[in-house]
C-alpha cells in the first residue's frame, strides 16, 4: 500500500482541505459570461445547473 492512501472515501470537508479551498463554489463574478450557465439563477454554477442542462439535453422543441 502506498503511504498516505486510504481505503475510504474522503469527506467533502477533507477534499476542500486538501485542495486548500474553503468552498467548492466559485463566484460568477470571476467569469465574463458565467450568467449564461446559471440556469437556476442562484448566482452559482454547480451540479444543479448541470442537472438542468442534462435533463434538457436532446429534447426536441418545436421551433415556430
Ligand atoms: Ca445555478
Amino acid at each position: 500500500m502506498i503511504s498516505g492512501c486510504t481505503s475510504r472515501a474522503l469527506s467533502h470537508a477533507e477534499v476542500l482541505t486538501l485542495a486548500g479551498q474553503a468552498s467548492a463554489t466559485v463566484p460568477l463574478s470571476m467569469f465574463d459570461d458565467a450568467e449564461d450557465s446559471d440556469f437556476n439563477t442562484d448566482e452559482v454554477v454547480d451540479f444543479k445547473d448541470y442537472a438542468i442542462l442534462a435533463n434538457e439535453w436532446l429534447v426536441d422543441d418545436l421551433w415556430p
